[in-house]
């Protein structure tokens, strides 16, 4: 029912696209240009005017740090700061920031209304508040220099409560700054959780302290021979509580047994033969291993996972697992058993890539499905749930179409439209709603280098997968239209976007 209810206030917003802004001019307004597309939205006549002695009133202490992040953000997105204020009730002529104790709604909840005014953000949680700011952001329109927000009523929630994307800091390495950077663009699509991948073949990326050479060694290269480079635990925790702030959750990834190349030539110990590997710069996988039959194999990821956990606010540590062809079976089975009982020795449940779903799965644990349905099932009758980054639909680094410069293609193109058009709940069968957490596109970095190629690679399609994160998957011919009024915002912020040929840009 409430689809409908959505599908028809959709259908209606489409047809109303011009309303009146103020008195002299009719002006185009993005009430139907959001993504991800609100649960329901209903539009009225008038506007709110937005400008320099409008104030931010926040009524409630907790919402003191969002508050900041949030008169920041509007800085950006209109050039001057608005005064915070606080006050004992909603105030005319001011943008209401109201934490709401009912429990009815989920969470991240929030409710948003813009009338001639006022404008209010209610929600139960600072998350809730953040995100119907998001909305509001997307909402601003400039008129004769002037800032507008269209009167509007938006009730909204997400669908999944996981709801991400993966950046390879490891291949190359990223530092903190474009890793900020990152994590706006995930914020301004209500995304809330930022997997890193830190450690794979090619260089490990987190300061360990009990094992320094990880990182002066390890991390001392990338793919092609750069210099590579590492985060201090310093620098890692700016990175969590950066995120934080934006209502998102850090999510390291240690790659194991596998992908640990880095690791294999840092300490010779870690060998079976006891010998050094050589630093690794090009783009192969399958090729190391631990040494699985070792005690100080044990030790060390002992001491790797306390202090990342130690480092980490969030639920999650994730442990990789995948391509771990250089591993026996039976080996790579009683590694993955070990490293669960060690991740949730130290307060943390497990994530891994799909072929650990043949381990012990406990049923608190996570399999990120990207290749093997099969194993997504088994993962599933252990109890584990899931997430969901199929290959073939969510990979951000596969190439658009056979023309894109960066990027892989062994899973298939991934254009825009393809991207945007599955249905996690119904994409493989026997995986239903109950099971999945939510979804994650992951950004592998072989191919990519800078932060305008990062750019790239995830405009426009990162915006479609918050969608299918936040409201469920929608039509694409009425997706299109909205994505297409996002160009112009991605351009104006300077964002090195795919023109794709199937969205008429405005
Ligand atoms: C497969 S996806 C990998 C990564 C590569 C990626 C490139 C996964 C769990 N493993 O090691 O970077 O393909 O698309």
């Amino acid at each position: 029912m409430k689809k409908a209810i959505t599908s028809i206030l959709f259908s209606f917003l489409i047809a109303s696209i011009f309303i009146s802004c103020n008195s002299n001019s009719q002006k185009e307004v993005p009430l139907n240009a959001l993504i991800p597309r609100p649960n329901t939205v209903s539009a009225a006549i008038g506007a709110f005017e937005v400008g320099r002695k409008t104030r931010i009133s926040v009524l409630n202490h907790k919402l003191n740090s969002t508050a900041m992040v949030i008169a920041n953000e509007l800085k950006d997105a209109i050039g001057y700061e608005l005064e915070l204020t606080t006050s004992a009730s909603a105030q005319k002529g001011v943008i209401n920031l109201i934490l709401n104790d009912s429990q009815e709604n989920g969470h991240e909840a929030y409710e948003l209304s813009i009338t001639h005014q006022e404008v209010v953000i209610k929600a139960e949680s600072p998350a809730g508040i953040f995100y119907g700011f998001q909305t509001l952001k997307q909402l601003l329109v400039q008129e004769s220099g002037n800032w507008f927000l269209p009167s509007a009523s938006i009730e909204d929630q997400p669908k999944y409560s996981y709801r991400g994307s993966m950046l390879d800091v490891s291949r190359h390495f990223f530092d903190m700054e474009d890793v900020k950077q990152y994590i706006d663009y995930l914020a301004m699509y209500k995304m809330n959780y930022l997997h890193l991948h830190l450690a794979d073949d090619q260089g490990w990326r987190i300061e360990i302290k009990s094992w320094p050479n990880l990182t002066t060694h390890g991390g001392s290269t990338e793919v092609g021979g750069g210099e590579g480079g590492f985060f201090t635990q310093d620098q890692y925790r700016e990175i969590v509580d950066y995120a934080k702030d934006r209502f998102i959750t850090i999510v390291p990834e240690i790659d194991m047994p596998g992908h640990t190349n880095a690791a294999l030539a840092s300490y010779a110990e870690l060998n079976c033969d006891g010998k050094a590997r050589e630093l690794y710069t090009g783009t192969n996988v399958g090729f190391s291993s631990l040494c699985v039959d070792k005690e100080i194999t044990y030790e060390f990821i002992d001491d790797v996972i306390k202090e990342v956990a130690a480092l980490t606010p969030g639920p999650y540590i994730h442990v990789g697992g995948d391509e771990s062809h250089a591993t026996e079976k039976e080996d790579y089975l009683k590694f993955i058993n070990r490293a669960q009982t060690i991740v949730r020795s130290h307060g943390k449940e497990m994530i891994g890539w799909d072929e650990t779903a043949q381990a012990n799965l406990s049923s608190t644990s996570v399999t990120q499905l990207w290749a093997s349905p099969d194993f997504a099932r088994e993962a599933m009758s252990k109890g584990a749930k899931l997430i969901m980054s199929p290959a073939t639909h969510a990979y951000l680094d596969m190439k658009y179409d056979s023309t894109t410069n960066l990027g892989l293609s062994w899973a298939g193109y991934i254009e825009v439209d393809k991207g945007y058009s599955w249905d996690p709940d119904t994409l493989l069968s026997g995986i239903t709603r109950e099971h999945i957490l939510g979804i994650e596109a992951p950004l592998w970095s072989e191919t990519v280098t800078n932060m305008d190629e990062i750019e790239y690679m995830i405009f426009p399609r990162l915006a479609g997968y918050a969608e299918i994160g936040w409201s469920g998957v929608g039509d694409w011919e009425e997706y299109r239209q909205r994505l297409a009024g996002h160009g112009a915002k991605w351009a104006a912020m300077g964002i090195n976007f795919y023109q794709s040929p199937k969205v008429d840009w405005k």
